[in-house]
């Protein structure tokens, strides 16, 4: 059994103080550096929000239009953002706070200006892979705990495609150690996630 730990963009651009802060987002750092302490794990893997400069999900970079609005890239609908979590940028680096001594591989995504990334699996319209699947399947991983900012956004698409993309692996959401954008959007996004056959837990199923 190998067990994988797959933080989800906890990066200070989704905490307060950041350009696309989620509420409570730095909370998610304590539970995720006991997760990572607690000896659970064989593997964590930390993905991290990888935009250039002027990215097709930012709104400014669509004349006319404002964030938390739909617009469309490549043809296709797309929430626009705020500027967020731009290579190199203090906005884009890990919450200075997690514990990433831990970390032992990290997936960078949604370099492509042209498609959006959430999942850390393959960009939004499925073409490209980042390279997890291939890497968790090299490690023989068997199960896979995720959790991170936003519940709504990235952490259901990366856990939806993990039991997708990882056959018989078990994925399980780890609730209290996530944050999302909307409550509606994390109450949605939590049935759909169980529907897919992710198993929701909290942090105090998993540490001792
Ligand atoms: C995210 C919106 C845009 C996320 C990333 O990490 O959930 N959300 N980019
Ligand atoms: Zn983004």
């Amino acid at each position: 059994m190998t067990r994988a730990l797959l933080l989800i963009d906890i990066q200070n651009g989704f905490c307060p103080g950041g350009n696309l802060p989620v509420a409570g987002g730095d909370e998610v750092v304590p539970v995720a550096n006991a997760l990572m302490a607690s000896g659970k794990y064989d593997l964590v893997v930390a993905s991290q929000d990888w935009h250039p400069p002027g990215h097709g999900s930012f709104a400014s970079s669509h004349p006319g239009k404002t964030p938390f609005k739909m617009g469309e890239l490549s043809g296709k609908p797309q929430m626009l953002w705020p500027d967020h979590c731009v290579q190199g940028t203090e906005d884009a680096a890990f919450h200075p706070d997690l514990d990433v001594s831990h970390i032992d591989h990290v997936q960078r995504k949604g370099q492509n200006p042209a498609v959006d990334s959430y999942s850390a699996f393959r960009d939004n319209d499925r073409a490209a892979l980042t390279g997890l699947t291939d890497y968790l399947k090299a490690k023989g991983v068997s199960e896979v705990d995720i959790c991170g900012l936003a519940t709504d956004y990235c952490v259901k698409f990366s856990a939806i495609d993990a039991v997708e993309m990882l056959p018989g692996v078990k994925v399980r959401f780890i609730e209290d150690a996530s944050r999302g954008i909307d409550p509606e959007g994390v109450k949605t996004a939590i049935a759909e996630m169980r529907e897919k056959g992710v198993e929701i837990v909290r942090s105090a199923d998993i540490l001792p």
